[in-house]
């Protein structure tokens, strides 16, 4: 039997069984069962040399969007709106094929956006060339979920399941929860609060269920059964995602500003032309990229071209902006001088591990080499050797 049916038949018992608390414990094993033949159906087959007939795009610009939905809402429309790349699209399904890139450039940066194929139920599986479109998803940094506002909204819940079929998780947090492997010692259960999802004999038998004997789990948080697994796979990718209704051209206002009201949401229409700069706006505002602009001694700031960092690519601290100037740089910095928000005075002398926000403007302020050698009024200004025996001697007077 292949995973995929194994899968289903697990999924069959699930549906079967009831739900209390004598078959909680199956249940949560059923759960543990899943998630394991998930992720092996995640590896690529032995002897394969991996990706092969996907269709990944070399990355380009400061951050990666992906366009995900079922056929036919737009996908394409958007991105030839927004970038100026033209992708095909037409009133049929299934009108791209592959993962077509565009570059969006908003407030100075440069934004890569990719087209990909509609995805349909069943993709996580392999159906239509899910498997591929979901890879390139988890490549990204967000992921703009394109939905047709004048479909039911059951298509938005569909496409989740999907995601979260292949271990992505959209708009959530990692759990709060600590756990790791030991050798020895067995168990040891403990939280910092009341758990009403799992108990302890839930966790051993989820633990056992992975062979797991000798561990330490600690819970900050009111997890549930999904959440251990979760924390126990250690291979999900916690991403943002925007939910674009496009189309709301064919709805009525009622339903547009229901649709517009919802958490992560924004309201579209390509043929009209309506609302991509809230869309923009909503997408940089996820993104969380962090512009630094350079200062050079004694000059105004060079505002053209910024530093972009991003704290899921590398992180937002001094250092990490002097590693993306020149490796070699963070070596050579005394001390940086900050303006912006993330100061709490102009300028702010500010150290490597100080964070910066975005639109913060930074002058390094390098170490000299002869530093060092003295401190204060005893600081050696003289470029004359320091001991009296290296210095040269005097010729004798002439008598
Ligand atoms: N009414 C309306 N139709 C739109 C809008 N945007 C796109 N369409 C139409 O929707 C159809 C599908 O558009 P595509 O851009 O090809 O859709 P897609 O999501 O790329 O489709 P696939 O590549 O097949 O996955 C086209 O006929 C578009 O003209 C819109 O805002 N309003
Ligand atoms: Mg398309």
């Amino acid at each position: 039997m292949g995973i995929i049916e194994r899968i289903k038949e697990i999924e069959a018992e699930m549906a079967r069984t009831q739900k209390n608390k004598a078959t909680e414990y199956h249940l949560g094993q059923l759960k543990a069962k899943i998630a394991k033949l998930r992720t092996q159906l995640l590896e690529p087959p032995k002897g394969s040399s991996g990706g092969g007939d996907g269709f990944e795009v070399t990355k380009f610009g400061h951050g990666r969007v992906a366009l995900i939905g079922f056929p036919s809402v737009g996908k394409s429309t958007l991105l030839t709106m927004l970038t100026g790349t033209h992708s095909e699209a037409a009133s049929y399904e299934f009108t791209t094929l592959t993962c077509i890139p565009g570059i969006i450039h908003y407030n100075d940066t440069k934004i890569q956006l990719l087209d990909l194929p509609g995805i349909i139920e069943g993709a996580s599986e392999g159906k239509g060339r899910g498997r591929q479109v979901i890879a390139v998803a988890k490549s990204s940094d967000i992921v703009l979920m394109v939905l047709d506002a004048s479909k039911s909204e059951g298509h938005r819940q569909i496409l989740t399941k999907e995601l979260e079929a292949v271990g992505l998780r959209l708009n959530k947090r990692p759990p709060q929860i600590y756990f790791k492997k030991k050798k020895t010692g067995g168990i040891s259960f403990n939280s910092t609060l009341t758990l009403t999802h799992v108990d302890e004999k839930l966790c051993y038998q989820i633990l056992h269920e992975y062979k797991i004997h000798n561990a330490e789990l600690l819970f900050r948080e009111d997890a549930t059964v999904d959440d251990l697994i979760d924390v126990i796979e250690g291979n999900r990718k916690y991403m943002k995602c925007v939910y674009v209704y496009n189309k709301i051209d064919v709805i009525g206002i009622d339903d547009v500003d229901k649709l517009a009201r919802q958490p992560n949401s924004v309201v579209i229409s390509c043929n009209l032309k309506l609302n991509f700069d809230r869309l923009l706006a909503k997408m940089w505002e996820e993104m969380g990229l962090v512009r630094v602009y350079t200062k050079p001694q004694g000059q105004q700031p060079d505002f053209g071209d910024p530093v972009v960092l991003s704290a899921d690519r590398g992180g937002c601290s001094v250092g990490d902006f002097c590693n993306h100037i020149h490796r070699s740089l963070m070596k050579e910095v005394k001390y940086v001088l900050v303006w912006g928000t993330s100061a709490r005075h102009y300028p702010q002398h500010c150290g490597l591990g100080h964070v910066l926000n975005d639109e913060d403007v930074v002058q390094i302020v390098k170490k000299k080499d002869k530093e060092g050698e003295g401190r204060g009024r005893f600081k050696s200004h003289s470029t004359a050797p320091a001991r009296i025996s290296d210095r040269e001697k005097k010729a004798p007077l002439k008598q």
